[in-house]
Formats: structure tokens, C-alpha cells, sequence
């Protein structure tokens, strides 16, 4: 069972880790508005989902799911490479994009003037890293030339998909560009490649209803600030 809802890119990671393994799972719609007792009951720390129930029991934090659905379903696709090294080196980026990435982008999609402008510049620095250090390390089997699909898809992929799948309805939504393939051929290549995968196809609402939940989350945020 997965306490989620339907536009957090959190519980989106573990729908796909899930979807990735071919594991049913039942998934509670929650309203963060006003949350449900279980979901209370299941993460009295952070009261935060996505929460996963397995056998009753509740394991919570995305990244800590997407892990725990690896070791426990070890059949099919794997999510983290069995080699240590390359294991860590994904652990790594999924770390960097979580840590140096989310955050900003985020803030580029919640603020206005001058403040968007230097979030922006900070999402671009990262995109560079990314491309630069990154992809071949992330994709060190084939040279740094990106390439995923739903039987190589691995948590780098799924954090970086969560964050930037829908960079198109954000770059209408801002009018902004934000992912430009001849400045981040990599990175532009990486996302084209996640977005072509099945798995992806089948768990991305239609870009209408991505603009209208930007739009509106857009709206929010200004209106809080
Ligand atoms: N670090 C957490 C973040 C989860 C998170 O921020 N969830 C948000 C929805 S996108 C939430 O439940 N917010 C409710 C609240 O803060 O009260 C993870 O990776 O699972």
C-alpha cells in the first residue's frame, strides 16, 4: 500500500520503483491538507508522504523506499547496481541531484525577478556539473552517452525523472529555457531518453494537467511569499 498523492515527484519516485519491479500496490490518495490518521500513525516523525506499507509495516522517505523495494524484490530489473562501486557512484548523483538540484530548481518555479534569475543560474551551475562529471560516471558502461529503459532504469534515473521529466511544461509555464540541448547535450539527451521509457509514458499525466498543477502551484507559492 502507498500513501502518496498524484503531483508529488516524492511519491512519483516510488510508483515508478514499484511499477520497474511489477509489484501491485494499492495506492491511498492522501489530502495534505488534512491528513489521514494512518498516514499520522505510519510517519509521526516527518508526517510526510510517500509512505510505503509492506506487510503492515511502514517505511517512509523516498529514497529509503526506493532502496528497500530493491533489496526486498530483488527479481527483475535492478534499481541499484549489484557492483559496490557503481552502486555508490549512483548513490552518489541521486545525492547531488536531491541535495543541489531539487531545492533551486524548486525555486525557480516559486519565485519571480531577481530572485528566479539566481536560481536559475544556480540550476544551470548544476545542470554543468552534471554534464561535465556527472554522465560518465552515471553511465560509465556506455561511455557517458546516456541511455535508459525500464530494465536499466536506476535511482539516479528515477530522482532526476521525478525533477526534470516535465522541464517542457516548465519552461511554457516560466517562459523560460531551462534545459538547452546545445548548452546540455548530456543532460538534454538523459531526460529525453527517461521520458521515452514505458514506465514514464504510462505514469506521466497528460501535459495539460502538468501545466494547470504548475500553474497553480506557481500561483501559491507567489501568493505565500
Ligand atoms: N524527504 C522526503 C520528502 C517528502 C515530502 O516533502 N513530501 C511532501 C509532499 S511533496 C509532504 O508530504 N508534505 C506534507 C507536509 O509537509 O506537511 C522524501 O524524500 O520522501
Amino acid at each position: 500500500m502507498l500513501h502518496g498523492t498524484f503531483a508529488s515527484p516524492y511519491s512519483k519516485r516510488v510508483e515508478l520503483a514499484l511499477k520497474l519491479k511489477s509489484i501491485p500496490y494499492q495506492f491511498v490518495l492522501e489530502d495534505l491538507q488534512n491528513k489521514s490518521q494512518a498516514l499520522l500513525r505510519y510517519n509521526p516523525v516527518h508526517k510526510k508522504i510517500p509512505v510505503l506499507v509492506h506487510n503492515g509495516k511502514p517505511i517512509s522517505e523516498s529514497l529509503i523506499i526506493i532502496e528497500y523495494i530493491d533489496e526486498t524484490w530483488p527479481n527483475g530489473p535492478r534499481l541499484l547496481p549489484q557492483d559496490p562501486y557503481k552502486r555508490a557512484k549512483v548513490r552518489f548523483w541521486a545525492s547531488y541531484v536531491q541535495l543541489h538540484l531539487f531545492d533551486v530548481a524548486m525555486r525557480v518555479v516559486k519565485t519571480e525577478g531577481e530572485e528566479q534569475e539566481k536560481a536559475l543560474t544556480e540550476v544551470k551551475e548544476k545542470l554543468r556539473v552534471i554534464e561535465k562529471e556527472g554522465l560518465k560516471e552515471i553511465f560509465s558502461d556506455t561511455d557517458g552517452q546516456p541511455t535508459v529503459t525500464n530494465e536499466t532504469m536506476s535511482l539516479v534515473d528515477i530522482v532526476m525523472c521525478t525533477l526534470l521529466s516535465p522541464y517542457k511544461a516548465h519552461e511554457e509555464v516560466l517562459g523560460l529555457k531551462i534545459i538547452d540541448p546545445e548548452t546540455f547535450p548530456g543532460v538534454y539527451a538523459w531526460i529525453s531518453a527517461i521520458n521515452q521509457t514505458d514506465v514514464v509514458k504510462e505514469l506521466s499525466p497528460p501535459y495539460e494537467q502538468v501545466l494547470e498543477i504548475l500553474r497553480a502551484f506557481r500561483q501559491i507559492s507567489l501568493s505565500h511569499s
